[in-house]
Order: C-alpha cells, then sequence, then structure tokens
C-alpha cells in the first residue's frame, strides 16, 4: 500500500466548540444553561454521526414521482435519510418550538439548537426556518381562529403531530420584487377563498401548509394591493388536488432540500388579516427566516473551519504539519477571527429577537433588532461563501474532490447571499431601518458593548468607523439614487462595527475569566478593516456599463 492522505475527523460540534461555549455561559443564566446542555450535547452528537454516515450515504437528492403505474397523480417525493429523520429529531429536541416558549433567552437557545443542527439537517432547516417564520407571522396577526388550528402543530414537540410550513413569496416576475406577485385569490360560490397561480420556488413542499401572497380578485398592482393567506395542503394522507408539483429545482447546492415549482389549481386559503398589506403582515416571518439564515450561514462557517483547522494537524508539506507554516497557521486564524465576528452578530440577533418578542427589550432594541436583521443576514451570507471557499484551498486538491464531501460546504454556502432576499435586496432593506432610528440605536447599544473594555485602539476604530457611516449617510442621504447605489458598502461597515463592538463585549468578558482568544480574535478582526464605504460615481458606473 502506497501513500494515503489521513482524511479530517469532525471534532465535537458541540462539546468542542469554545465559541459557543463562552457565548452561552456569558448570555444565560446558570439554569437555563443546565437545562439546554442535554438537547446540545445530543444535537452534536448526531452532527457528528451524520458527519460520519454521509459518505455511506447513496442518494443525495429527493425523488419526485408524479405519476403511478396506473396513471393516477401522486406527486410521492422520496426524502433523504437526515430529512426522513428531521421531524423526529426537531421535535425531540424542541429546534423550532423552544423559541416560542417564555422568557427573553427563548430563541437565543432555540438558534444555539439551529447552529448545532443545521449542517447535519442537510437544509431540513430551510422548511424549519419557513415554519417558525409562520408560526410568528401568525401570532403578529391576531387571527385567533388560524392561531388555534396552526400553532399547536407548527409548535409541536411531538413528530406525530408536527406540521411543517412553506412560504410561497417566489414568482417568475415576482421575484425580489414582490409586488409582480400574479397568483390570484378568488372566493368560490360558498365564500371560501381559493389560490391560483404558479410559484415558482417552495422549499417546504412536503410541508403540510403555507403562508403565501396572492392578489385578491379585483385590487390594483403593486405590493400594497397583496394579501397574506394561510393554506394546507394535505387532505388525509393525500396531498390536496389544487397543488401540483411541476417539478423538483435542479440546484447548484441544497441538494437534498427538495425546492420545487408549484401550480395552485384553486387551492382553499385564509386570509391572516386584512385583504391588502400582506407584505407588512409577511414581515415578521422574513424577519425570522433572515435570522435562521444568518445562524445557519454561521454553522456552515463552523463547520468548514473545524474540518479544515483538524486536517492542518494531520497533513504534512515541507517537513512540518500545516498548522507549523506559518503562512497556513495565519490564513485560519483570519478566518477564526471572521467566524467568531459573524458568530457574535448573528447570535446578538437571535438574542435580541426574543427580547423583543418578550417585551424586556431596551427603548432602542427594537430598532436595533430590525437594523441588525438584515444586516446579520446580509453580511453572513457573503461570509460563509468566502470562508467555504477559503477551507477547500486550505484542503488543496482534496477541496476539489467531491467524495471527500468538501465541495457540498461551498456549493450549500452559496444559498445564503440568494434565500430571503439576495445581499443587495437586504442592503435596500436595511435603510428602511437607517431612515428610522436604526443608527443611532446601533451606536447606542456600541457604547455599551465597548464598556469596560481594554482594547483602546480597537474601540476608537469603531467608534471611527460608526462616525465614517454617518457622516456617509448625511452627505449621501438625500439623493436616492446614490444612497441606494451605496447601500451595500454602508451595510457590511455597520455589519462589521456591529460585530467587533460585539467581539469587544465577549473579549472583556473572557479576559475576566483569563482567557485571551476573544480579545485576540478581536485585534484581527478590527485589523481587516471596518470601514467599506463607498462613494460610487454615477457617471462612472454608467461608462463602464455602457
Ligand atoms: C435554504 C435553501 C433554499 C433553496 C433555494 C432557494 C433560492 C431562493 C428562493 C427564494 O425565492 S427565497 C425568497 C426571496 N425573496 C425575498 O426574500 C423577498 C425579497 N424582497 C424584499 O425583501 C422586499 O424588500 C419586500 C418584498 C419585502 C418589500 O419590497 P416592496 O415591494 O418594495 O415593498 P415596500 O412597500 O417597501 O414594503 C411594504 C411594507 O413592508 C412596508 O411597510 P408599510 O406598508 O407599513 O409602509 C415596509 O416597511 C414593510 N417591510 C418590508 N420589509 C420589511 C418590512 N417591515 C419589517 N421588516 C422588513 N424586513
Amino acid at each position: 500500500m502506497g501513500f494515503a492522505q489521513d482524511p479530517p475527523q469532525l471534532a465535537h460540534p458541540y462539546r468542542d466548540d469554545r465559541v459557543l461555549h463562552a457565548m452561552l455561559e456569558r448570555a444565560l443564566p446558570p439554569a437555563r444553561r443546565g437545562a439546554l446542555d442535554p438537547d446540545l450535547q445530543a444535537l452534536g452528537d448526531y452532527a457528528q454521526a451524520a458527519w460520519q454516515r454521509a459518505g455511506r450515504t447513496t442518494r443525495r437528492k429527493p425523488v419526485l414521482t408524479q405519476w403511478d403505474a396506473w396513471g393516477n397523480r401522486v406527486d410521492r417525493i422520496e426524502l433523504t435519510e437526515a430529512w426522513q429523520e428531521g421531524p423526529r429529531i426537531a421535535t425531540a429536541h424542541a429546534v423550532l418550538a423552544s423559541g416560542h416558549e417564555a422568557g427573553e433567552h427563548a430563541r437565543l437557545e432555540e438558534f444555539a439548537r439551529v447552529y448545532l443542527y443545521h449542517v447535519a439537517s442537510e437544509f431540513y432547516t430551510c422548511p424549519l426556518a419557513m415554519t417558525d417564520g409562520a408560526a410568528t407571522a401568525l401570532k403578529a396577526s391576531g387571527n385567533r381562529m388560524l392561531m388555534e388550528r396552526a400553532l399547536p402543530r407548527l409548535l409541536s414537540r411531538d413528530a406525530a403531530t408536527f406540521w411543517l410550513s412553506g412560504q410561497w413569496m417566489t414568482e417568475n416576475a415576482g421575484g425580489s420584487d414582490v409586488g409582480r406577485t400574479e397568483t390570484a385569490a378568488r372566493q368560490d360560490a360558498a365564500g371560501q377563498w381559493r389560490l391560483y397561480g404558479r410559484k415558482w420556488f417552495s422549499s417546504a413542499v412536503v410541508g403540510e401548509a403555507a403562508l403565501g401572497l396572492a392578489r385578491p380578485e379585483g385590487a390594483g398592482p403593486g405590493t400594497g394591493a397583496l394579501a397574506l393567506f394561510y393554506v394546507e395542503t394535505m387532505d388525509g394522507a393525500r396531498r390536496r388536488p389544487e397543488l401540483v408539483i411541476d417539478r423538483l429545482k435542479d440546484k447548484l447546492g441544497t441538494h437534498e432540500l427538495p425546492t420545487a415549482e408549484i401550480h395552485l389549481h384553486g387551492l382553499p386559503a385564509w386570509p391572516l388579516g386584512e385583504l391588502a398589506n400582506g407584505v407588512r403582515q409577511v414581515a415578521p416571518m422574513l424577519n425570522v427566516t433572515r435570522t435562521w439564515n444568518a445562524v445557519c450561514a454561521v454553522a456552515s462557517m463552523a463547520r468548514a473551519i473545524s474540518l479544515a483547522r483538524d486536517y492542518a494537524t494531520r497533513r504534512s508539506a515541507f517537513g512540518r504539519p500545516l498548522v507549523e507554516l506559518p503562512l497556513h497557521a495565519h490564513t485560519l486564524a483570519d478566518m477564526q477571527a471572521e467566524f467568531e465576528g459573524a458568530f457574535a452578530l448573528a447570535f446578538e440577533v437571535a438574542h435580541l429577537l426574543g427580547r423583543v418578542e418578550q417585551g424586556d427589550a431596551a427603548a432602542h432594541e427594537a430598532a436595533l433588532l430590525r437594523l441588525l436583521t438584515p444586516l446579520a443576514k446580509l453580511w453572513t451570507g457573503k461570509l460563509a461563501v468566502k470562508l467555504c471557499s477559503e477551507a477547500l484551498e486550505c484542503f488543496g486538491g482534496a477541496g476539489y474532490i467531491e467524495d471527500t464531501g468538501l465541495p457540498q460546504l461551498l456549493r450549500d454556502a452559496q444559498v445564503y447571499a440568494i434565500w430571503e432576499g439576495t445581499t443587495n435586496v437586504l442592503s435596500l432593506d436595511s435603510l428602511r431601518a437607517l431612515a428610522g432610528d436604526g443608527l443611532a440605536a446601533l451606536r447606542t447599544a456600541s457604547e455599551g458593548w465597548l464598556e469596560g473594555g481594554d482594547d483602546a485602539a480597537a474601540s476608537d476604530t469603531i467608534r471611527q468607523a460608526l462616525d465614517a457611516a454617518a457622516r456617509w449617510l448625511d452627505r449621501h442621504g438625500a439623493a436616492r439614487d446614490m444612497l441606494e447605489a451605496g447601500a451595500r458598502g454602508l451595510a457590511f461597515t455597520l455589519a462589521r462595527c456591529a460585530a467587533a463592538a460585539l467581539l469587544a463585549r465577549q473579549a472583556t468578558w473572557a479576559g475576566a475569566r483569563g482567557d485571551r482568544r476573544p480579545a485576540a480574535a478581536l485585534r484581527r478582526f478590527v485589523g481587516h478593516g471596518l470601514d467599506r464605504l463607498v462613494s460610487p460615481a454615477a457617471d462612472d458606473t454608467a461608462l463602464l456599463l455602457g
């Protein structure tokens, strides 16, 4: 037998994740931490076992069978092993339901579970996110009939009664521009609303319910005229005949996730509230799914870095393990620092969401949450692609070989910058938040996070970048085209400032306990720069595209 390479081993995703442990130690009261621990241990065990079995799995894509042998339309989807286990794992460990319990930490505890479950779930977390979003939007609607009907299912802790919910927004015409939605809602003779149209991306197609946008008959064009409806997709064990699955999408990544194109031929539907302003009504769902997106992006980064770090101890080159090569070690440390910043921001959004929902938030925190949600989503989405790409490179050629399981990390990561809104859509959404009290709230919060810190240089850099962002907004705020053209640079700057200030808070907490690693992450993160502001010249843009 000649030369063989030692494959990377996955460290325990919970026990060996010091960043997760430190955040939970800092943020949770000891009793809640103790109560959460068994679920996190179990989800970490599940994730490690899933990585070990992944190499043996042969079928990595769901299969749609549209017709049975006798000509009946069946639209049956065979799922991968992880997806078949999804309802049991998600309910047994209250991955979703825990976020709807009492207490300001409920969401934080939910997202700690999501973080550990996500990669192993093979994106079963995608429909879970939408189910969580649907439960949140239903609660916000105050529609008692629908809440009583759906919430016990969506928040169930028993796989036998659990329902998944989809989010039916995207259409051929209305992608990011949801106002172009063509699906129509019409009342039948009995007064029952029914949906007619085509939804172009449905990732919870195996679900039992969905929230969908549609234009009520006779309503005008545009976003404001859309209404939000609740639907159920099953009639007992059979999919309702008014819902037809046209095909499963052939995607770059997330292969295990059965994303479908569907047609609605009069599917019964119930409005959540008024028959207009459906986007406003679906916004609580979007903000929850965008938080899932950020936490899942961070989970992918953690997985990629964990494998790359392990490999660096096994693989030798130029006479030394990779981890002893100065440039390789430096590259890994850069990745770790960026990951820790992204982790801090994503979990701050999770904690804030819980505080705001439970009425425990300080005066500025609702505006802060409104701003940090799109910032966390857009920045972690891009960073996941960058770090997963870098991690693949840490394996050399092996990172490019399918049956190492590594390329999948990069393909899957690309979805975070697209799913639930592209980077540009989210940058524009952050402008909505900045039109309110978003920036003032971020500055107030940052001062709190920097309090007691001993890295004066980092604090100065953060304050200077926030000042620069405020000046940029003053300069460009009145010129809408300039504001939009520079919105991405502004959003990245604010996301990095928030992440740096949160790293400073973690460094102060850890430093008092003798752990200097978060302070090192802060120094390195700030060293990569915070200011990403641009002032694009409109005439140059036109020239370059001409
Ligand atoms: C995981 C794997 C997945 C597998 C593959 C999937 C690939 C991707 C498939 C997908 O399609 S994912 C879905 C992607 N689509 C989106 O996320 C929608 C993107 N578009 C937006 O987010 C737009 O910003 C939005 C449609 C929400 C609104 O744009 P508009 O049409 O210009 O509406 P407008 O008038 O600005 O906002 C309507 C109202 O909603 C306003 O309130 P008012 O009526 O009170 O004035 C807004 O303030 C409010 N609003 C909008 N976004 C909000 C919000 N409120 C709170 N939070 C928000 N985020």
